[in-house]
């Protein structure tokens, strides 16, 4: 799977990355940032110490948006993913560098390229691939299909009653994104929520990871404390915390770990308590919109079990 991920890298995008990273059936082409979790720039510092830590390939990472399309960037969400995005942990600056390059030029590039093939994942708000789409509609054709985390149907939301972080961050260009015509799934609280990963399990894979998988599971061990205690005060988590980013590279690499369901959907981009949230329309006659993939279910022992293996299974 060639894999464009756009991230705002806090605690759970960096397991994200480390997943993909050692999981050999998917080869990362692009790495984006945009601001969320925290900067667009920290993201970007944040990224390039996770590849270290995998000992990656040199895989190109582009500064996205720092600014939301319309609205203001609310700051960083420190009680969760600590002030530095990494769960307060620490690890040494990257000799790696930044590809200067215009975040839409970067998207389209790799569309040309990898055109047909191209799986692109968001794990923050999703400005960067509005901006694409208004600089280069055409690259709505050339993708294979959008997975992203965010959003909510069922689930109470977690930045306001009905509205979860990745949406509501930036509501015009998820709802930019949701009338592009992509094949796109997304990946919500419905389910990220349902798989939690707990203290047991990290502290279990630190002891059976692979070799070159230690420094990471490491790291990942260590910022998972802070990730738990902001959890715990977000969403009644003890000793556990729900997996968004994860599960949704998961998902798009392996589509049997949920159900979904497809529906029209639109996000509500004014309002004063329903800013960001997901509105999907079952009438008879719907509104004008695209159907949109939502993930419904999860089988979360299977999908805890796969991000664990890949971190311990041989390769
Ligand atoms: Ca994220």
């Amino acid at each position: 799977m060639k894999l464009l991920l756009d991230v705002d890298t806090g605690v759970d995008d960096s397991i994200a990355i480390l997943y993909a990273l050692f999981k050999p059936e998917i080869e990362v082409v692009g790495i984006s940032t945009v601001c969320g979790n925290v900067e667009a720039w920290l993201a970007a510092e944040n990224t390039l110490k996770i590849l270290d830590l995998a000992d990656a390939p040199d895989i190109p990472v582009v500064k996205g948006a720092e600014t939301p399309l319309r609205k203001k960037w609310e700051g960083r969400v420190s009680y969760i993913h600590g002030d530095n995005g990494l769960g307060n942990v620490e690890l040494p600056a990257s000799s790696r560098k930044l590809l200067e390059k215009d975040v839409s030029d970067f998207h389209m590039e790799l569309a040309g390229k990898y055109e047909g093939e191209l799986v692109v994942v968001t794990l923050g708000p999703m400005t960067n691939i509005a901006r694409t789409l208004e600089k280069y509609p055409e690259f709505a054709g050339k993708v294979k299909k959008v997975v992203s985390m965010g959003g909510t149907l069922s689930m109470r939301g977690n930045v306001s009653p009905v509205a979860e972080a990745n949406f509501a961050g930036d509501p015009d260009a998820c709802d930019r994104v949701f009338t592009s015509g992509m094949d796109i799934t997304i990946v919500g609280l419905d389910v990220t929520m349902k798989t939690r990963l707990t203290k047991e399990h990290i502290d279990w894979l630190a002891e059976n990871c692979r070799e070159s998988c230690k420094k990471a599971v490491s790291y990942m061990q260590k910022a998972l404390v802070h990730y738990r205690k902001g959890n715990q005060r977000q969403n009644y988590c003890v000793d556990d915390s729900p997996l968004h980013d994860p599960l949704t590279i998961m998902c798009a690499l392996k589509p049997g770990l949920i159900q979904t369901e497809c529906r029209k959907a639109r996000i509500e981009c004014g309002g004063t308590y329903c800013r960001g949230m997901v509105v999907t329309d079952q009438r008879e006659h719907p509104f004008e919109a695209e159907y949109i993939r939502f993930a419904v279910d999860v089988h979360p022992h299977r999908a805890i079990r796969e991000l664990l293996s890949a971190f311990w299974e041989e390769v």
